[in-house]
């Protein structure tokens, strides 16, 4: 039967018109910056969204940053800015989201991580991880209520899952809502978060808290300017090395009052958050990819100007070749890996484990690329002003955020054997 079926098959190649093998295609000039024609995969309207996220980054963000990393500082007005430009919440459809593709938004994120992981991270906080888990588990209200704000950027969104004992074991913590002891249809939370995006100047937070009653854990929507004075504090985390430009802190609530309707009502367990992290997950692995190909970029113009030896340029020799072309390969399978999976994400035939593969994977590429090209600057890789040492502290922090990457290792690994290696 095989036989038959190759027989037929070429039969039909011998059908085919002869083409000169020489005149088949025109000669392919190979694109340094986007080496496998990653472009070719995208829709006219995402290469669109891409160049509006790309000017807007390089003409507004860039500017901004080295001040940003050394004053520690970030500059909530950028969220507003994105809000404007339809950026936050991209992939939600409707409460003014733009309702775009997965992929158009892992555009996005590899813009703005060109210019910086700490502005990504801040976008990525209120549209993946609050935004998409309102989206995703909120109530009607809670929807029409928050969505918009946080679209436009005028409120500000955090997400509290970390604890200071509970970093790669969320399903430990401590944080507990009891029912309130004077104050009917309300409950009470207590506990701290740490190392939390956007916390000390966020209006609305994503906190995670066993409910007490059923030891299960809830997600609740906690507004400030509804928590009563010392019920709670978000002291920020400062003198940070990495992830400068943007805000981190706690979230330290002592019985804060949080009215019932604030909980989301169907999703209990890990799932919740989770949910929310594959959404976010997705987003670094395209983000990390921006953040290494502005490496590339950097380190290839210097390499062309910096002279060395009979007035060469550094670019001239094999083991600086070397560098741009290892970086340079892991920066295109990681675009083609995860527009994939932002395909099929959109499909419906996502695994989180395939999330799991990209965040990992491109993230430890980026940083052990990002770290070499350092190289290639000498002592300027020190200043600030070639940007690379910065990436490379940044890259860091993401390999480390939103579960590490061993811990992706050991997701990856439960999934092929079948045996859970945590406990
Ligand atoms: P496990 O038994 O694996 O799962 C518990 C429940 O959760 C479900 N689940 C998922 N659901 C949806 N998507 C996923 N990816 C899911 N993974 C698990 C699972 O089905 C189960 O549901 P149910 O209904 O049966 O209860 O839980 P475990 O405790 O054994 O988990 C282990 C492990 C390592 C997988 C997990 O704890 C983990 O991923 N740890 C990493 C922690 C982490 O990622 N933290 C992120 C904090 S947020 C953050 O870092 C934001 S930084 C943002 C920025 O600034 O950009
Ligand atoms: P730990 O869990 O203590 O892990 C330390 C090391 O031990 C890691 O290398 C880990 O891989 C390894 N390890 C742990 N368990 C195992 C095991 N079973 N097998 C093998 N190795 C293991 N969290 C939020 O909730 N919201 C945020 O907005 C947020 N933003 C952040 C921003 C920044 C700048 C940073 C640095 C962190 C942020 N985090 C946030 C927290 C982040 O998600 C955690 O730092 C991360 O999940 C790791 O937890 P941990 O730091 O407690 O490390």
């Amino acid at each position: 039967m095989i036989r038959n079926a190759l027989r037929r098959s070429f039969a039909n190649v011998a059908k085919l018109p002869i083409i000169s093998k020489r005149h088949a295609h025109a000669p392919v000039a190979f694109n340094w910056e986007d080496p496998l024609d990653s472009a070719s995969l995208f829709t006219e309207e995402e290469l669109a969204i891409q160049e509006t996220a790309k000017s807007y980054c390089q003409e507004r963000m860039l500017p901004r940053v080295l001040d940003a990393y050394r004053d520690e500082h970030y500059e909530r007005k950028i969220l507003e800015e994105m809000g404007e430009l339809g950026l936050l919440g991209a992939t939600i459809k409707g409460y003014d989201c733009a309702g775009v593709s997965s992929v158009a938004s892992g555009l996005i994120t590899r813009e703005v991580e060109r210019v910086d992981s700490g502005y990504r991270s801040g976008m990525s906080v209120q549209s993946s991880l609050v935004m998409g888990g309102i989206d995703e588990f909120g109530t009607q209200e809670q929807k029409d209520k928050y969505l918009p704000s946080l679209a436009k950027g005028k409120m500000l969104g955090c997400f509290g899952l970390t604890e200071p004992n509970h970093g790669s074991d969320p399903g430990s913590m401590e944080t507990i809502a009891k029912p309130h002891p004077n104050k009917e249809g309300y409950l009470s939370i207590s506990g701290a978060k740490t190392w939390i995006t956007n916390s000390p100047i966020a209006e609305l937070m994503l906190v995670w808290a066993k409910l007490q009653t059923t030891g299960k854990i809830r997600g609740f929507l906690i507004e400030r300017n509804q928590c009563p004075p010392g019920t709670l504090e978000t002291p920020p985390l400062k003198n940070k090395n990495g992830l400068r430009a943007s805000v981190t802190g706690m979230i330290q609530l002592d019985e804060c009052p949080v009215p019932e309707a604030n909980m989301f009502p169907n999703i209990e367990g890990l799932r919740g958050p989770f949910s929310c992290l594959n959404s976010a997950r997705y987003g670094i692995a395209w983000g990390v990819m921006g953040a290494l190909e502005d490496c590339i970029a950097r380190a290839r113009t210097y390499a062309l100007e910096r002279r060395q030896f009979k007035h060469n340029p550094i670019a001239k020799y094999q083991l600086v070749q070397k560098k741009l072309s290892d970086a340079t390969t892991d920066a295109a399978y990681g675009i083609l890996a995860a527009t994939q999976v932002g395909r099929l994400k959109d499909e419906g035939k996502m695994a989180p484990e395939m999330v799991s593969m990209i965040k990992r994977q491109n993230c430890d590429r980026a940083l052990v690329n990002a770290r070499i090209l350092q190289e290639v600057f000498g002592g300027n890789a020190v200043s600030d002003e070639y940007h690379i040492g910065r990436h490379v502290a940044n890259l860091f922090v993401t390999q480390t955020y939103e579960g590490q990457s061993d811990i992706h290792a050991l997701i990856l690994g439960r999934a092929i054997t079948g045996i859970q290696a945590f406990v």
